[in-house]
């Protein structure tokens, strides 16, 4: 790959907001900063630079279906009956489907500004829930997803055996993403070839969550990882808090906390409800929550003590889940507006006097999503890829801003994204990504056979 050089009249860096910023790329990453500096006659000039955000949490497939699940059903919509009509949108999927439709989230995610995505994938065989006879079939779909868009992909194979807590059976309804730990094996082998593939991709593991999985299955599935992510649904639904409660006298994150070994490896997904000393237990780990507030706000999840959480410096990242509504600054604001509207307050994950909440949710997110997909600590630094996003300073929710008021502009006035580099590739130009158009065609197609 060429060397380039990129300029930004200014740029976040790690020691904070800096001006006359020059960045030299190579082999997709970037290997020198200046400060201080004019432009060079080839560089190409932008007004304003911000990391490129992990997202640590995305069920690429369920983009199909954003929108269809918001209209009232007999009785007592919840997450159960969500969760009903989205096993029915997946029930016939082919994998050129899920490759469309999840190139089509990709798309989407670039866009607002995510450079990686974690796919926390379980949509593993065919519609009669038999394996297909390359064992890595959908995961080289979304491979192939995360290849054409040009995301960087951490793919975290799902292992899912049971319907319930105590080794409940499984339901028709989850025929396709059902392995025994001997199938899983394999199918973690094939997954890796898939990866391996794939340029800076990387793979962890996903044991669905207590109720898909025995404590026998998790003790051989979390090793699995071989060092990389390992990451779990818990505690999103107070049902499932009260289920676990009755079957193992504990509730879900304190199960966890006391059964595994959950340390920086670990993304614990949603961990919506938590009790006072669960949430001190959860940040002495160094664990990874990882918020879903858009999704957790559509599903009626509840409220994750954010507050109380990274007051104790617990570690948060953010994820897209069901990809609902896709967009960085909305997940983040939400992070804080789910605070607000519960304390009736302001500014409440702002830790001191002077300090922004766009900031402090921006920085967290950025070090934790990193830490959670397994990759070294995340900003724009030497040595590190170039996962860059321009901001666009002809928006007038960015006028006359400077310093943290663009990143508060950004994630709660609607300020917007111009360009997105992934490894110094540009991607994203005037806030579409450049096969945006080729990648809604064949989404489309998809869609309407699958809506037929
Ligand atoms: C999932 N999504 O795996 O897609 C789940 C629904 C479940 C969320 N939990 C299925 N948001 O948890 O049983
Ligand atoms: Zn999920």
């Amino acid at each position: 790959m060429y060397a380039m050089a990129l300029w930004f009249e200014t740029a976040l860096l790690p020691s904070g907001w800096t001006r006359n910023v020059r960045l030299s790329i190579s082999h997709r990453r970037i290997v020198k900063i200046e400060t201080g500096v004019d432009a060079a006659a080839d560089d190409e000039r932008h007004a304003i630079a911000i990391p490129g955000l992990c997202n640590v949490h995305s069920h690429g497939f369920q983009r199909g279906m954003a929108g269809l699940a918001e209209v009232r059903g007999p009785e007592g919509d919840n997450f159960w009956t969500w969760r009903e009509v989205m096993y029915r949108f997946l029930d016939k999927l082919t994998p050129e489907q899920i490759e469309a439709i999840t190139a089509q989230a990709y798309v989407e995610m670039l866009e607002a500004g995510f450079t990686r995505v974690g796919e926390f994938h379980y949509l593993h065989h065919d519609a009669a829930g038999q394996p297909y006879s390359n064992l890595g079939e959908t995961a080289e779909r979304i491979a192939a997803a995360a290849e054409r868009t040009g995301i960087a992909l951490t793919l975290l194979p799902v292992f899912y055996a049971h319907s319930n807590f105590g080794g409940a059976a499984a339901t028709s309804g989850q025929r396709r993403f059902l392995n025994t730990v001997d199938q899983f094996v394999a199918l973690m082998e094939a997954s890796r070839k898939a990866v391996l593939a794939l340029v800076d991709a990387n793979l962890g593991v996903a044991p669905h969550s207590l109720r898909a999985v025995t404590p026998c299955e998790l003790k051989a599935i979390t090793p699995m990882a071989r060092g990389g992510p390992i990451h779990i649904h818990a505690a999103e639904q107070t049902r499932e808090v009260d289920d676990c409660t009755a079957w193992s006298g504990q509730r879900p994150v304190e199960w966890l906390l006391t059964h595994a070994d959950v340390d920086e490896r670990w993304c614990l997904v949603h961990a919506t409800h938590l009790t006072a000393s669960e949430t001190a237990a959860l940040t002495k780990t160094r664990a990874i929550a990882g918020l879903c507030p858009v999704t957790e706000a559509n599903l009626g999840d509840g409220i994750f003590p954010a507050a109380e959480y990274l007051q104790q410096q617990g570690r948060i990242g953010v994820g897209t889940d069901s990809n609902v509504y896709i967009d960085v600054a909305a997940e983040l604001r939400s992070v804080e507006y789910g605070q607000r509207l519960k304390n009736r307050s302001r500014n409440v994950l702002a830790l001191s006097e002077g300090e922004s909440t766009g900031r402090r949710l921006f920085d967290a997110a950025l070090a934790g999503g990193a830490q959670a997909l397994g990759q070294p600590v995340g900003g724009i630094r030497e040595g590190g890829p170039a996962d860059l996003v321009s901001l666009d300073a002809h928006h007038p929710s960015l006028f006359g801003r400077a310093g943290d008021a663009i990143l508060d502009s950004w994630i709660f006035a609607g300020a917007r994204i111009d360009c997105v580099w992934r490894g110094g590739r540009k991607l994203v130009q005037q806030g579409k990504h450049l096969a945006r158009d080729e990648i809604a065609i064949r989404y489309r197609r998809a869609i309407e056979s699958v809506l037929e």
